[in-house]
């Protein structure tokens, strides 16, 4: 039986475990990356694990977050990564040289390699066949310090691409079809690898915005073989000799996939599973409405999409941009790094040059590199879009972390980023469509959704971009590792709000406390740990905690933090109780730290997303899912809950445990999600007190590596 490309990269970095789809394995990791938001805890808890220098082949600290700089905050943050990144041997991208995925796909990312990163849209190198995976700031401190990651060995999705893009359909609108098929939820511990002709007609930042937003499936990552295109993208980036060919076996065979999903609730997915998938069988749904929904792998015929979007509240939310033709646009915004390549910036250059942004519509456009910036403003391209009226914004994450060009409440907002969770964008009542590029410029030009391939009718043809061979290469933005004789030198800046993140504690003995909040299905990070205005207050804890679950705080009530802050004090136990695929999106470790300073011990679901699981686990926050999901629905808000025997359940590998429902005076069962290295990890009080007491951060040079020869 032929071998996924996943495989192939996973048994070359194995070095813990079995590869076999379930089991938990240990993988050596090549590259991480940070970013400020997430990386100034990163780089706080890699000090405080008493490694002196990074461990791994490349750590890459990236700034492109935090950029508002309202109040101090967000510089003294600069400031510090600025001076402890080259000190203990990692790179250090600066503000203005862009953001962390578009730079690392243009200056680092190479195939075959493994790379880390503290920000969930990691898998963006995927595209160039890196096998990128998003995951907590303390689970790539601990991979710098050369530890492995651990993960689930993956169920591979295979998707094969047949034909080419139709002009004015672009790579968002395959991500886009993919997300109609498997949705945001249901897919944990699964890789998309992509495979099939039509790979070949895709350039590697094309590939890129496909994997990007892979993200949004919840996959640990998904990735594309590295071919001729890629070498030709690499050479452009003057990195030919980092190419390496990375294909799949020809006969390599993919994971059969089985959903549960609802007959009712996901529909559109399970018509979509028929349409797109081979192999598809179906049974009878249960008294509940769940049935199972298996498929071999997907099919997509590139050539028969059309342009798509993601309507407002979540990008899985996918309709055709005709179904929406003619609704009024107020606001556009091109750019974050899933979509401000050259080429897309080009095609929007292009679409606008001699013709005026629509009078309704507030245009905004944010090159996603240095790079792009500077290719546009010397090919004149910038200049097109000036003169149109474009608002220039800087290289970086900006308004797709809401800061700053929030819409007006209820408006309509059409961005070619990849979230459009409710209350994203820094508006609480926003109306945020996710679409391509090309279907950004048709609305801004137009003042509405119009398909752009109705604008070749009115005389536009689609615009010939042609991809440089060779890219403007400077890095002068790029800090190198420093020598430890010059690091020796150098004293980090540690402004007042640089400040080690609180200690986690072990698991109570007996757990006994109130459910803080009772959420429903898809709650993402975004819902706990809000970033936008709040964002600055990333390396100040307690500060940071007073946002958590900010929207779900109702006017003259005491907020979630108050309600939390005041359970701790009287020697409770916090519980948030969550529904389907809780802890969506990104990776932010805070969704776990700031509640966890807050006093929460334990969170219950009806299931649970990777890289949140992960995090829990880390600050040592117990994760439980309900053995019934229809137990959900027994417990209120306020309710107090006990778990008798907690931590010697946690010890101990006991599969489940009994919750009592004190208030109600009902019992249920919960299990245990958790491996046995997961256990020992929340039995010590997290992951930090677990690397420092098995030196797990990394053995050194000279680690042998199972499957390598
Ligand atoms: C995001 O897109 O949500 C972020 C902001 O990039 C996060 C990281 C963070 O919260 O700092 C992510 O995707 O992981
Ligand atoms: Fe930045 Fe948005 Fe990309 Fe997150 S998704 S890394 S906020 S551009």
């Amino acid at each position: 039986m032929g071998k996924s490309l996943t495989y192939k990269i996973l048994e070359q970095h194995l070095v813990e475990g079995n590869l076999v789809p379930g089991e938990e394995i240990g993988v050596k990791i090549d590259q991480t990356l940070t970013q400020d938001a997430t990386g100034t805890t990163a780089f706080l808890l890699f000090e405080s694990m008493g490694v002196p220098r990074v461990r791994n082949e490349l750590a890459v600290s990236y700034v492109d977050h935090n950029m508002s700089m309202f109040g101090p905050e967000n510089h003294t943050d600069h400031l510090y990564l600025q001076t402890v990144a080259p000190k203990v041997g990692a790179y250090h991208s600066r503000p203005g040289n862009g953001i962390c995925h578009q730079v690392h796909l243009e200056r680092f990312a190479a195939p075959g390699k493994t790379l880390l990163g503290s920000d969930s849209h990691t898998p963006t190198a995927g595209g160039c066949g890196t096998l990128a995976i998003g995951a907590g700031g303390l689970d790539v401190a601990v991979a710098m310090g050369g530890g492995p990651f651990y993960m689930t060995a993956p169920k591979v999705i295979g998707i094969e691409l047949k034909g080419s893009l139709q002009p004015w359909v672009a790579p968002k609108d395959v991500i886009f079809r993919v997300l109609s098929i498997l949705t945001t939820k249901g897919n944990v511990s699964c890789i998309v690898e992509y495979f099939g002709q039509g790979v070949k007609s895709l350039a590697v930042p094309d590939r890129a915005t496909i994997t990007n937003m892979g993200a949004e499936l919840g996959v640990t990552t998904s990735i594309f073989p590295a071919d001729a295109m890629t070498r030709k993208y690499l050479k452009a980036q003057g990195r030919e000799d980092q190419y390496k060919a990375m294909a799949p076996d020809r006969n390599a065979t993919y994971d059969r996939i089985t959903k549960k999903l609802h007959f009712e609730k996901d529909a559109a997915s399970i018509g979509n599973i028929r349409k797109y998938c081979l192999g598809v069988e179906v049974t009878e749904p249960d008294k509940d409405g769940y049935g199972k929904v298996s498929f071999d792998r997907i099919v997509i015929d590139l050539s028969q999409l059309e342009p798509l979007v993601a309507a407002p509240g979540s990008p899985d939310n996918v309709e055709t941009v005709k179904q929406n033709s003619g609704k009024k646009v107020n606001q556009v915004i091109v750019g974050s790094c899933t979509n401000s390549s050259f080429h897309d910036l080009m095609v929007v250059a292009k679409v606008l040059e001699g013709k005026t942004v629509h009078p309704s519509v507030e245009f905004s456009v944010a090159p996603g590199s240095r790079q792009v910036f500077h290719m546009l403003a010397r090919n004149g391209a910038l200049a097109s879009l000036i003169a149109a009226g474009a608002k220039i914004l800087e290289s970086a994450c900006g308004p797709c972390i809401g800061q700053g060009q929030s819409p007006a409440e209820g408006t309509v907002s059409v961005r070619s980023f990849n979230r459009n969770f409710t209350g994203r964008s820094g508006t609480l009542d926003d109306k945020v469509y996710l679409a391509s590029p090309e279907t950004c410029a048709a609305a801004a030009i137009t003042g509405e959704f119009c398909d752009p391939r109705d604008l070749t009718a009115k005389g536009l043809a689609y615009p010939k971009v042609t991809w440089p061979s060779k890219f403007i290469i400077d890095d002068a933005l790029i800090l190198t590792p420093q020598t430890p004789e010059d690091a020796a030198q150098v004293e980090v800046f540690r402004g007042p709000t640089i400040v080690t993140p609180p200690a986690a504690e072990v698991p109570p003995v007996d757990l006994a406390g109130p459910v803080l909040i009772k959420v429903a299905d898809k709650v993402t990070t975004d819902d706990i740990m809000p970033a936008g205005s709040f964002l600055k207050h990333r390396s100040n804890v307690p500060e940071y905690a007073k946002a958590v679950f900010f929207r779900f705080n109702k006017k003259d009530q005491p907020t979630f933090a108050q309600r939390g802050l005041a359970a701790k004090q009287a020697g409770q136990h916090g519980i948030v109780v969550g529904a389907e695929s809780y802890g969506q999106g990104s990776s932010r470790e805070h969704a776990a730290l700031c509640p966890m300073y807050l006093g929460v011990r334990a969170v219950i679901a009806k299931s649970m997303e990777r890289i949140h699981k992960a995090n829990l686990v880390n600050f040592a926050i117990v994760p439980l899912l309900f053995v019934d999901p229809a137990d959900y629905d027994k417990i209120d808000q306020g309710d107090e809950l006990a778990v008798p025997g907690l931590l010697k359940a946690v010890e101990s590998g006991d599969p489940t445990v009994t919750v009592q429902n004190r208030t109600k005076g009902t019992t249920f069962q919960c299990s245990l999600p958790l491996t046995t290295r997961e256990r020992k990890i929340l039995a010590v009080g997290g992951k930090l007190n677990h690397t420092r007491l098995t030196g797990a951060a990394g053995p050194g040079p000279g680690r042998s590596i199972r499957g390598s020869g």
